[in-house]
């Protein structure tokens, strides 16, 4: 029998003040003109695009102390929220197209409000667990993680329009893959909270789909709850997807990160998704915007059915006749 149609609800989220380079709120246009909404439908999913949240306030802003944007990161955050909220109260998986990865916060802290607790999967080069007292370029795209763990609360300042944002992911409920550039302060955290992460070394030494077992397993050992895919595009590497903000060599290939996506596709946990950092002024050559849009597309096909086999037809096809 054919598998239960896949209702996805998709939400751009054209924000780019979590870190100091512009281009990155084209992402969620530029994933769509790629075809996204065409690709999931021809799978065989029901989409409902909710278009582009209006995020951008044209208001400079004085940085707080080392910190950059906050008051503009703070409330795009609680829109974004409020829209994931909304997406999952009607039944879909939610997708959210960024954007810089700060706004994981207002997306994870939209789906745990409408469904309770999650599993975070976590796909990115970097940890992004700084706190505003830790962080030393003062991105918050450096920092989403730190505000949505319970163990760091008493590490988090009260902050102007972030008094909204309550800790609502569990250190034990986290697995990072990916990793290779992770700061020394970020690494402390990651080992005092001990937080499970495959870095690429460990893709290296165990291989994508052991990675995939132990990621699941681990998450699904005691209750199976719904998990959320943080997906930050400088995951892969830089030859597959060139044009985001921070780069950095020694990523993912492509096949490994589209296996990530298949594999967390099929536990059927799968309830939200984020695609970050997708940024087309990044990329040197018209070329390299296309490869690196065109990973996101398949990354999220993938995250939502997309099978490399073949997917099956529609219940009513019947094999043409001459
Ligand atoms: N760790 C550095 C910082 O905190 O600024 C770099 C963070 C890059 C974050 C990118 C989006 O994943
Ligand atoms: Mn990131
Ligand atoms: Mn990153």
């Amino acid at each position: 029998p054919p598998p239960p149609q896949r209702s996805v609800g998709i939400i751009g989220a054209p924000f780019s003040k979590g870190q100091s380079r512009g281009g990155v709120e084209r992402g969620p246009d530029l994933i769509r003109a790629a075809g996204l909404v065409q690709r999931l439908q021809e799978q065989g999913c029901a989409v409902k695009d909710y278009g582009n949240l209006s995020l951008e306030d044209a208001a400079a802003e004085e940085p707080l102390g080392e910190l950059k944007s906050v008051r503009a990161v703070g409330s795009a955050n609680r829109r974004l929220s409020d829209a994931v909220q909304a997406a999952k109260k009607d039944g879909h998986t939610s997708v959210m197209l960024g954007g810089d990865h700060s706004l994981a916060i207002g997306s994870i802290h939209g789906h745990t409000t409408a469904v309770g607790p999650l599993s975070v999967v976590w796909v990115d080069a970097h940890a992004d667990i700084n706190t505003p007292l830790t962080t030393y370029t003062g991105n918050f795209h450096g920092q989403p993680m730190s505000f949505l763990l319970h163990e760091l609360r008493s590490y988090i300042p009260p902050l102007p329009n972030f008094s909204w944002v309550k800790p609502c992911v569990s250190a034990r409920d986290l697995v990072y893959i990916g990793l290779r550039d992770v700061d020394p302060a970020e690494h402390h955290i990651l080992k005092l909270l001990g937080v499970k992460a495959f870095s690429m070394s460990e893709v290296d030494q165990l291989g994508v789909a052991r990675v995939m077992e132990e990621t699941c397993d681990y998450l699904c050992t005691r209750v199976k709850k719904p998990i959320h895919l943080s997906y930050d595009i400088d995951a892969i590497d830089p030859s597959v997807t060139p044009a985001t903000g921070t780069p950095v060599t020694g990523g993912l290939t492509y096949r490994e990160g589209v296996y990530i996506s298949e594999y967390l596709c099929q536990t059927g946990l799968l309830s939200g998704v984020d695609l970050v950092e997708v940024n087309p002024l990044r990329g040197q050559t018209e070329e390299a915007v296309q490869s690196t849009v065109n990973t996101a597309v398949s990354v999220l096909v993938s995250c939502l059915g997309r099978v490399r086999e073949g997917n099956p037809v529609p219940a009513d096809y019947r094999l043409p006749e001459p």
